[in-house]
């Protein structure tokens, strides 16, 4: 299987296994994300188009209000619910309230220790540790390893429809992926992560092998996955995608009904800042969302299983 994931969507083993390391390592001058067949684009959101997304600003808090609501619970250690820096105030009219901040310049050890505090043994947020220094190659960080993700809640789709999602981006180039699902499975902190299920069923001591003695694997239950190329700048800027996406535009995916979105930067290590995800629906393109539509150019949302 990883193979067809590696063909079909590039970095996602970075994220399925822990041990690996990045597909593609930059150096630190190489911050801009390789272009998708062009795909990189920064626009301005279209006037008057309707905003799909729930709380894509990061402004409306959670019941908590430890972070943003219909989103993953920030974890103060790699990502960070804050107020956009003082210097974002030169952008002019702009007001950004609370953006969030990614840094994947940590150590894994440390993210995976705290985790276990945090989400197994209920520690409270502000117990999240000091960054400890990061040392050269650092492949050893959540930028070499797991990448710094970070997703929405469930967001409701169209059969037939076709989307584009836009985002504002400051620092080394990442990638949002778009994931859809045909139902909605609960969620949790890093639900879609097998290296961090693993290490939460090995630290509740759970069993590693099925009673017919075969390693237990934590499936993905994302059925559709794409995703697009934003950042490289250090100045805010607007990023979206040339090709709309389907997510239930081929028999295969027709039954999705609910997407997430992902951000996920991962390399170089060094901290991402994000704020106003949104997501519009638009016109198809040819040959989506018609029977024949296996023939159309999918290089958008391989199935991975
Ligand atoms: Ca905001």
């Amino acid at each position: 299987m990883c193979e067809r994931v590696i063909k079909s969507i590039g970095v996602a083993c970075v994220a399925i296994g822990a041990a690996m390391l990045p597909l593609r390592v930059a150096s630190a001058q190489d911050v801009r994300p390789k272009e998708l067949r062009g795909e990189l684009s920064v626009a301005d959101f279209p006037k008057d188009a309707v905003d799909l997304m729930i709380n894509g600003s990061f402004d409306e808090p959670n019941a908590a209000q430890d972070g943003p609501a219909h989103w993953q619970d920030v974890d103060n250690f790699v990502c960070h619910w804050v107020d956009a820096p003082a210097t974002d105030a030169a952008e002019g009219e702009k007001t950004r309230g609370k953006v969030i901040k990614i840094d994947t310049d940590v150590k894994q050890g440390q993210a995976y220790t705290w985790w276990c505090e945090r989400y197994l043994r209920g520690a409270p947020l502000d117990k999240a540790p000091a960054r400890q220094p990061t040392v050269e190659p650092k492949y050893d960080t959540i930028a070499g390893l797991d990448g710094g993700f970070f997703w929405s809640d469930f967001i409701e789709i169209k059969e037939g429809g076709a989307y584009r999602v836009y985002l504002d981006a400051k620092g080394p180039g990442a990638k949002v992926f778009i994931r859809g699902y045909e139902k909605k499975p609960a969620i949790s902190f890093g639900d879609e992560a097998p290296a961090v299920q693993e290490l939460f069923r090995n630290a509740r001591g759970e069993p590693k092998l099925d009673e017919r003695g075969r390693p237990i694997r934590y499936r993905l239950r994302y059925l559709y996955t794409t995703w697009f190329p934003v950042g490289g700048s250090d100045q805010w800027q607007t990023y979206t995608h040339k090709m709309p996406r389907h997510p239930n535009g081929r028999e295969i995916t027709e039954n999705v009904r609910w997407i997430r979105i992902m951000i996920y930067p991962y390399w170089p290590p060094a901290t991402y800042w994000f704020d106003n995800v949104r997501l519009i629906e638009v016109e198809p393109a040819p040959g989506y969302g018609r029977p024949d539509a296996d023939e159309a150019d999918i290089d958008e949302g391989k199935v991975i299983r």
